[in-house]
């Protein structure tokens, strides 16, 4: 039987089976393009489950083709991101220009219920004891946040890192390098962040942040007319991927409590906790604490 991938990582999921990790590059026609991982779930083979050579040979085996364990709908591919017309909403000068519009439906990517409530949790509980000790600021040194605290974080338990693979695996290609400290950035319910663009010196082209404990509103400005501008609905447990055009040409702001609102809808903003991954830079060291550092206000 052919056997067009290759096995990289799995383990055991209770007593259902295993979970593997599959590289794909090259076979699937979906990615020939970028290096997306599959998560196929294969029953019925606990018995081959250990980690010698052959035990691996003898699961390679007992796998049909990539494409064959797709049509059983066996596979994942890494999710697809939600509707543009869902999530963002272009005020009238931005609307007009469908150029702009696309460009932005096309670099800022909303992955709705990316995390679960139990992801959220064991995410909350690893970083919680150490947020709480922090006192929230007033504002930052160059007033960008407001009544926020913040950290930095390279380790996680087993189960997090997981969640930060996942985000880095969907937002990053194989050929970009993820910066190693992630961001953790709490906003009280009365915080805000004002608009700004992260400095170009210290993140590279795409910032992909997680939202917990409440959704929220970012608003993507026109950095060279801050009347052309667009809301995303950032919704609790998503993940949002910014990239490119979306990430230079616009700064992004997270609203007040009494601006969040989406289509002429409240949204109602509490505490906010988001995750944020971004890559190097095309050159440098970067560490996340200066990401703010070096930004541009409006
Ligand atoms: O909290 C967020 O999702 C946005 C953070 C932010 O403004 C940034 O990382 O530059």
């Amino acid at each position: 039987m052919e056997k067009d991938f290759s096995i990289e990582k799995y383990t055991q999921i209770g007593d259902f089976g295993i979970i593997i990790l599959v590289s794909v590059e090259k076979i699937f026609p979906l990615t020939l393009t970028c290096d997306l991982w599959l998560v196929t779930v294969v029953s019925g083979v606990n018995d081959q489950l250990t980690d010698t050579p052959d035990a691996l040979d003898a699961l390679k085996r007992s796998l049909c083709s990539v494409q064959q364990v797709a049509d059983q709908g066996a596979v994942k591919i890494l999710p697809e991101p939600g509707s543009p017309d869902v999530y963002l909403d272009f005020n009238k000068r931005l609307g007009e220009n469908l150029d702009w519009k696309n460009k932005i439906a096309e670099t800022m990517l909303l992955y709705p219920d990316f995390v679960s409530a139990e992801d959220e949790q064991s995410l909350m509980k690893e970083l919680e004891p150490y947020l709480s000790r922090l006192h929230y600021e007033t504002s930052h040194w160059d007033d960008a946040i407001h009544h926020y605290r913040e950290t930095e974080r390279s380790k996680w338990n087993k189960n997090n890192e997981g969640i930060i693979n996942r985000v880095r695996r969907l937002a990053f290609p194989p050929n970009v390098s993820p910066l190693k400290l992630v961001h953790v950035l709490d906003l009280a319910k009365n915080g805000v962040i004002k608009p700004h663009v992260d400095s170009v010196r210290f993140c590279g082209t795409t910032i992909a942040g997680i939202s917990l404990l409440s959704s929220s509103i970012m608003r993507l400005r026109l950095e060279e007319d801050k009347e052309v501008y667009c809301d995303v609905l950032l919704p609790r447990f998503s993940l949002y991927v910014m990239k490119d055009y979306a990430r230079f040409k616009y700064t992004h702001e997270i609203m007040s409590e009494t601006e969040s609102s989406f289509k002429g809808e409240l949204v109602p903003r509490d505490r906010r906790v988001s995750i944020i991954c971004r890559n190097e830079p095309a050159s440098g060291d970067a560490s996340t604490n200066d990401i703010f550092e070096e930004i541009r206000l409006l």
